[in-house]
């Protein structure tokens, strides 16, 4: 992709024929790509991921419906597959183990970084998406690859994360995180105990070509959780509740409505873990700004989230530091 122009124009053609899940004219183009030198690396973050971005907003904003996105989603899945894995492995190769966080389901990020290292001579293990944490660390004591590559898309997957860089390290394992969960700088995966931090599947293979982990270090580096995390998990299904009843008195709705806005609270719930753990209000305050914007497109009544907290305010007398950080963040939207 010698110029601006061709970029812009390889990702859309890359963007039509996966919105139309054609794998086969997807492969020609990567192939083709390939063949006038363009890395791997470079058609998958200059084109096919700003192309699920695109994909995604487009979702949020209720102009493309799941099926459209599913479709594009698995077409790159194929298409990656197809590219990245060597057909004979090098018996001697470097072993890592890709994995999306505990309670994580997008695989594809996995896909991208395990296609990158695999390009890069590392002898790639690919559990895909959400593991939970247990079964992660059973298989990385079996296997004792030299890295966990661990990915989280979905700020209410980092109190999974977390159970899963605890498990990798219990197997004496170091953790390489990246995805967008973790934000534009590796902080908060340094603070959920991660050996490392990259960007994207470039830096992943540069990263882990070049580190010194410490995981015992990193491990005990980490505070114990506030108290309330634990609480707050035990209660998520009977703080749902509460919030459901209230959402319904207001505005009744179908059995589908309601399962979905269970999921959105059951969310909601997670990200208030993730934030009291990182002591990062920042992470529910974010998350709130997404899902009113989200509801709102897909057919929710405006201030429906704000019902929500009202709710699970009132509920929360016995955990104060969730009680605050739920009432904080529904003033600072007022
Ligand atoms: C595809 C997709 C899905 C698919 C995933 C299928 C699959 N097989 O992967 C499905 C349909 C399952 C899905 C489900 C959901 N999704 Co979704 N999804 C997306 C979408 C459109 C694309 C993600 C993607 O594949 N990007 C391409 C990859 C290659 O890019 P990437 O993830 O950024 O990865 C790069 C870097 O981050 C980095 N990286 C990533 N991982 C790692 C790991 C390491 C170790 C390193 C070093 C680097 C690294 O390197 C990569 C490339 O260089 C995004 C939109 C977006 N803007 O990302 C929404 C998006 C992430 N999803 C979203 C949501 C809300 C959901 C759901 C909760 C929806 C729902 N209500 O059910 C569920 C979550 C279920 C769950 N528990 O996980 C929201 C999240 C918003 C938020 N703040 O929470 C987004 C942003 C959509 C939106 N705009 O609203 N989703």
């Amino acid at each position: 992709m010698a110029s601006e122009r061709d970029e812009q124009e390889a990702r859309l053609a890359f963007l039509a024929a996966v919105l139309g899940a054609d794998v086969g004219t997807a492969y020609r183009l990567a192939l083709d790509l390939l063949d006038r030198g363009v890395p791997l690396d470079t058609i998958v973050s200059r084109a096919l991921a700003p192309n699920q971005a695109e994909i995604g907003e487009r979702w949020e904003r209720g102009d493309l419906g799941v099926a459209d996105e599913h479709g594009a989603t698995a077409a790159i899945e194929d298409l990656l597959a197809l590219l990245a894995f060597p057909l004979e492995a090098d018996p001697d190769a470097r072993a890592v183990v890709v994995a999306c966080a505990e309670g994580d389901t997008h695989a594809l990020s996995t896909r991208s970084v395990a296609a990158a290292l695999g390009l890069a001579g590392w002898k790639v293990t690919l559990l895909g998406a959400s593991l939970p944490a247990d079964e992660l660390g059973r298989f990385l004591g079996q296997h004792r690859p030299e890295a966990l590559a661990l990915s989280c898309t979905i700020p209410s997957a980092l109190p999974g994360a977390r159970r899963s860089i605890r498990a990798a390290h219990r197997a004496k394992v170091p953790v390489l995180a990246g995805g967008r969960a973790f934000g534009p700088d590796g902080h908060r995966a340094i603070a959920l105990g991660a050996d490392a931090w990259a960007p994207d599947a470039t830096s992943a293979v540069e990263t882990l070509e070049r580190w010194t982990p410490d995981p015992e270090r990193a491990e005990a580096a980490v505070p114990q959780p506030h108290p309330e995390c634990e609480a707050l998990a035990l209660r998520r299904v009977s703080l749902t509740d509460v919030a459901l009843t209230r959402a319904r008195e207001r505005e009744p709705f179908e059995a589908g409505d309601a399962d979905r806005l269970a999921d959105e609270v059951g969310a909601l719930l997670r990200v208030a873990e993730a934030s009291i753990l990182l002591d990062e209000p920042a992470v529910l305050a974010d998350f709130l700004a997404w899902q009113r914007r989200t509801l709102a497109a897909h057919g929710f009544a405006e201030g429906v989230v704000d019902e929500v907290l009202g709710a699970l305010v009132g509920a929360l007398d016995d955990l104060p530091t969730t009680r605050r950080l739920l009432q904080d963040a529904r003033q600072g939207s007022s």
